[in-house]
């Protein structure tokens, strides 16, 4: 894994999708104030169609197995970072534990202050999806998510929601904050699946 060596340009090509520009550095994107991290009431809760709900405090979070992730940022604004080295906890590893009900088709990702953003339990099953509290080795900054955070890296990043604090599974596609908003519900950069409006007749139903 090349993580700050020079690259090849067509090899950053195939790795910026349509619509999109590399950017140097990384921006903050973000809607309201940072929440502040209080460890001593902090916890993350998994929980709705599952056969065990739980919730973990802070240190419970970090003892469970760890994996890293190298992973692109993609920003339905138009930026694109390369290369993220994520440390975290698989969502899977997660998800095991909890043991979704056949029912669960979604997964809504809650944060302080209300931020939501939902995916189907498909698309947070891939093997590169986790909650990470740090990145290339340093941990995550307030602005950038800490205490945890989620990353789907083969969504838009309004997907990745920053001060994560519950997991929830649901038979339905309750739309999150952007996704009431106009945008769209499965967020694949490559074919540019931006907006609500372009999505199938489906998708309020089956993932
Ligand atoms: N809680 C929360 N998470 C959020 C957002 C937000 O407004 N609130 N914005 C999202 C958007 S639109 C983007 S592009 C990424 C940006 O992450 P970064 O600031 O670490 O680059 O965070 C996502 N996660
Ligand atoms: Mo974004």
């Amino acid at each position: 894994m090349k993580l700050f060596g020079p690259r090849h340009p067509e090899e950053v090509a195939h790795r910026v999708p349509p619509g999109q520009r590399l950017v140097k550095g990384w921006p903050v994107l973000h809607y309201g104030p940072i929440p502040p991290f209080r460890p001593d009431s902090w916890d993350l809760r998994v929980y709705g169609l599952v056969e065990n709900d739980y919730r973990l405090i802070y240190e419970e979070l970090k003892a469970l197995p760890n994996a890293t992730v190298d992973a692109d940022m993609h920003c339905v604004t138009g930026w694109t970072t390369l290369d993220n080295a994520w440390t975290g906890v698989s969502f899977r590893t997660l998800a095991e534990r909890a043991g979704p009900r056949p029912e669960a088709m979604w997964v809504i990702a809650h944060c302080d202050h209300g931020y939501t953003s939902n995916l189907s339990l498909q698309a947070m099953l891939d093997d590169d999806v986790l909650v990470a509290w740090a990145n290339r080795g340093e941990e995550l900054t307030p602005e950038h998510g800490y205490p945890l955070r989620l990353v789907v890296p083969k969504r838009y990043a309004w997907k990745s929601a920053k001060w994560l604090r519950g997991l929830e599974f649901s038979d339905r596609n309750k739309r999150g904050f952007w996704e009431v908003r106009g945008y769209h519900v499965h967020a694949d950069p490559w074919p540019e699946e931006r907006y609500s409006y372009q999505e199938g007749p489906g998708a309020e139903g089956e993932p």
